[in-house]
């Protein structure tokens, strides 16, 4: 008879079988539908994390687990040695729906960020003519971009970074949202692209000053330099818009989309850009086994469906108009600050009596809702879109309450 599992032989069996590179909140998840997930004993949550604005369209949202299923059922992996009937039906409808010339399908955001800048550095080589090995890449402090050691050699989080060494050369760091900073790292003829996140997630959702991304893109057009939005974390409608770059009329050189492009449900990642760009990587120099396999490209397609269909966009706009006008309204100064855009916001903390964020996360997850902080003192705040008013307005209360428990 198979061992009836609990929480407690849950998080014994992570401990004792599973790496220790992360250190979750106490609660053992086994069900998700919608904006909701049930633990282990059946306990409900609002799921405000939504595996890092992974999940905007829900949980098991029917039509891409339908997708999922059936696709599944027929053929999973050719590996790209063939082609599939799958596969360019789906290049053809991401491309035109974000407008660009062509797509590489990839399975993680971190390799679609490693995508990225192997496409700008033989752009660099290829198109504009920097000298070989000599390109730079431009990227702002205190940015996330994934877990490879070519991505934390741009990372200035010392637990991101440290100990990984010897780092990828080529990397010029300057500081988030500082226009100036920018204007002088363009003015070495070496730099072929500036990598940006439109918000910065990881970060503690720090949103630049209006206007920062237009400007930033004609800057960088300005001196031939490649324009390349991470939009893993804030693309797919989490924002309010389908990119965030969308509030700023800024279509990036090169977009890179992850998490959410799949609904939460398979690992599917992107890179898209124009042809000048894309056509500098020959057939053999880049790659992935599951890159572009048939499951995953019925499932993008379904999964940015689904935001259209039930016009996501939209709804993360006026739901996080409110979820954050209903913060701003809690009567305690542990709310120091909320900020964000669309269903994509965070609540920085201000400890009191010695209770942090990870007190008050503790609290909410005992009150029904999960989050999780990031750098000590904020919280972040990502529902999956599909949340209704209804639902929200409870959540919020709940928040709420919560934080006020420890007035
Ligand atoms: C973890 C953070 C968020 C991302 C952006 C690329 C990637 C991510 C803007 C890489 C991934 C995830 C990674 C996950 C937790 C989460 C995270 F806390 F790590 F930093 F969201 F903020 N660009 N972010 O946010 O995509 O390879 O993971 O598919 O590593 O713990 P990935």
């Amino acid at each position: 008879m198979a061992e009836i599992l609990t929480s407690k032989t849950a998080m014994e069996l992570e401990d004792k079988y599973g790496a220790h590179n992360y250190h979750p909140l106490p609660v053992v998840l086994s069900k998700g539908k919608g904006a909701k997930v049930w633990d282990i004993e059946g306990k409900e949550y609002f799921d405000f994390l939504s595996a890092y604005s992974a999940v905007n369209q829900g949980h098991c949202h029917p039509k891409i687990i339908g997708a999922m299923i059936d696709q599944a059922q027929t053929l999973t992996l050719t590996s790209r040695a063939f082609y599939s009937d799958a596969l360019g039906v789906y290049e053809k409808y991401i491309a035109e729906f974000f407008g660009y010339d062509k797509v590489l399908p990839m399975n993680t955001g971190a390799e679609a960020d490693e995508t990225a800048l192997k496409l700008c550095r033989r752009w660099a080589y290829d198109v504009k003519g920097i000298e070989t090995n000599m390109a730079k890449i431009v990227v702002c402090a205190d940015n996330f971009h994934g877990r490879t050691i070519s991505i934390i050699s741009m990372s200035t989080d010392p637990e991101s970074r440290v100990g990984f060494g010897p780092y990828t050369p080529g990397f010029v760091v300057i500081p988030y949202n500082d226009l100036d900073a920018l204007k002088d790292a363009l003015l070495d003829p070496n730099v072929a692209g500036f990598l940006v996140e439109p918000i910065q997630g990881e970060a503690g959702v720090v949103v630049p000053d209006e206007g920062y991304l237009k400007t930033a893109y004609n800057m960088c057009h300005e001196k031939n330099v490649l324009f390349i939005a991470d939009e893993v974390q804030t693309g797919i409608a989490r924002t309010g818009k389908m990119l965030a770059c969308d509030h700023e009329g800024v279509h990036p050189d090169i977009l890179i989309l992850g998490k959410a492009l799949s609904g939460g449900t398979y690992p599917v990642s992107a890179v898209l850009a124009d042809d000048e760009i894309m056509l500098t990587i020959k057939p053999g120099q880049h790659g992935s086994t599951f890159g572009g396999n048939p499951v995953a490209a019925r499932i993008a397609t379904a999964a940015l469906q689904v935001i259209v269909d039930e016009n996501l966009e939209e709804k993360a706009e006026t739901l996080g108009k409110l979820f954050r006008a209903e913060m701003k309204n809690i009567k305690s100064d542990m709310v120091e600050l909320v900020r964000g855009k669309g269903l994509l916001n965070a609540v920085v903390i201000k400890p009191k009596n010695g209770k942090t964020a990870m007190d008050v996360c503790i609290k909410m997850a005992e009150n029904g809702v999960l989050a999780k902080p990031t750098h000590d003192h904020i919280i972040r705040f990502a529902p999956p879109l599909v949340i209704t008013e209804k639902e929200l307005m409870i959540a919020i209360g709940i928040i709420r309450d919560s934080i006020l428990s420890f007035e």
